[in-house]
Order: structure tokens, then C-alpha cells, then sequence
């Protein structure tokens, strides 16, 4: 699937990163059609293994499937994980940014470059600028920024006015995706404030409906 095809028709990416493995395919049944992106990591390839991801993404086939690999290797390993991902069904992947555009993965699929953190202080706030530096020289879709931290979105826009960007750290992290789209995220990603609801679908209804409003 192609993220432009759902960009500006739904904001939020579901992040799961659960222990059990029915646990995916539950929370993937109660939202159902509604949810249209999805952002995995290492905790799915745990739980599930790469056969079972590899299922849950066939058995979902209406998505757009994102691996939070956050890749921090070189160039030959991370082409390596990138060509595996792509085998599993994931249409993108999440890379560091700080690791340049010599170590990037080939574009298999479409790469998303994680430039600031929701949780810190990093290296990347002391650096944001050149971290900005070193994602423009990444052949990408996107980047990460935080959603948790709105005048960060503010600068990544003005410095990256075609990318998708996408931000985590909405809910349970405390940011408001309202305030995240206003500073120009394209989506929202989230994860416990959905997949921990007693009702994930109302939970994702209110914050589409958030999305839409835009406000802070
Ligand atoms: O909504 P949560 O807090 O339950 O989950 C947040 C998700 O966003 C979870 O999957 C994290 O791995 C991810 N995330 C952060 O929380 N902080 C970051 O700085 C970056 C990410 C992320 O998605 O990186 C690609």
C-alpha cells in the first residue's frame, strides 16, 4: 500500500507492542477497517516471530504496515534487515537519523528517518539542526518527531514541507494529537491509549475526531 493514498484521510498510525501474540490479532479485529496504518518494532517480531508477523500483515492486507527498526547500523546490515522487512510485508521501515545517509537502506520500501525523541534529553536535541542536516541527504518518505513536543513538529515542517511526518508519543506520553497536527504532522502514532482502552475503537474515533479539529 501506498501512505498517500491514506494521508489526510486518517491520522493515526496504531502502534502495538504487546507481550502476547493473540493480542495483535485482537486488537486488529476490534478496530477493524478503521485503522489504515500500523507500526510495529521489535516487540511484534518477539511476540510473534517474523512467521507470525508476516501472517498478521497478510491477514491485514487493507494497511500500511511500518517496522520501528530503528535501525542504527551500517549500510551492508541494515540492506540486510531492510530486504528481510520487505519479505515480511512491511511497506516501510523507521531508521535513526543520526546514522547518516551512507548507512540508509536501500529504498526497498519506503523509509521513515527518526530525528528527535519523545523521551530524553538525547544527543538529538543538542543537534536537531544537524540531525535535519543529515536526514535531507536520506533518500526517505518521511520522518519521526515527537508528538509530545509541538514546537519541534513546528521546525521539522518548515524544514521538510513534502514528508510525511509522523509523531509518537501522543496519550500515553502526554501529547495531544490535535496540537501535533496544527504543527504539522501528517499522522499521529499511538499505542497504549488504543491497544489499553476498554473501548480501542471509541478511543480511535476521539482521536481522529482530535485530528480533524486541529487544535491545541
Ligand atoms: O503511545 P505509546 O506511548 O504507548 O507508544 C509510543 C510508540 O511510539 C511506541 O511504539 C514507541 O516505540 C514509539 N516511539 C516513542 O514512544 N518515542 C519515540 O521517540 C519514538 C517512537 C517511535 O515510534 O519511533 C519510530
Amino acid at each position: 500500500m501506498n501512505i498517500e493514498e491514506i494521508r489526510g484521510r486518517s491520522r493515526v498510525i496504531l502502534a502495538i507492542d504487546e507481550e502476547e501474540p493473540r493480542k495483535y490479532w485482537n486488537v486488529l479485529d476490534a478496530v477493524g477497517s478503521s485503522v489504515k496504518a500500523v507500526k510495529l518494532g521489535w516487540m511484534a517480531i518477539l511476540s510473534l516471530g517474523s512467521d507470525g508477523v508476516k501472517s498478521l500483515i497478510n491477514g491485514h492486507d487493507d494497511k500500511y504496515f511500518i517496522m520501528d527498526a530503528k535501525m542504527a547500523d551500517v549500510n551492508f546490515i541494515n540492506e540486510k534487515i531492510a530486504r528481510r522487512m520487505a519479505g515480511l510485508g512491511f511497506d516501510g521501515i523507521i531508521m535513526h537519523g543520526f546514522i547518516g545517509p551512507s548507512n540508509a537502506p536501500p529504498s526497498v520500501m519506503d523509509v521513515f528517518v527518526l530525528i528527535s525523541m519523545t523521551q530524553g534529553p538525547t544527543l538529538y536535541d543538542a543537534s536537531l539542526e544537524r540531525a535535519m542536516d543529515y536526514t535531507k541527504a536520506i533518500d526517505r518518505r518521511g520522518i519521526v518527531v515527537p508528538g509530545n513536543k509541538p514546537d519541534i513538529i513546528r521546525k521539522a515542517r518548515e524544514q521538510f514541507p513534502s514528508d510525511v511526518i509522523i509523531s509518537p508519543g501522543i496519550g500515553a506520553q502526554g501529547g495531544s494529537i490535535g496540537c501535533a497536527v496544527k504543527h504539522g504532522a501528517d499522522f499521529g502514532i499511538v499505542g497504549r491509549s488504543i491497544y489499553e482502552s476498554s473501548d480501542p475503537v471509541e478511543s480511535l474515533k476521539r482521536l481522529e475526531r482530535e485530528a480533524a479539529e486541529s487544535q491545541c
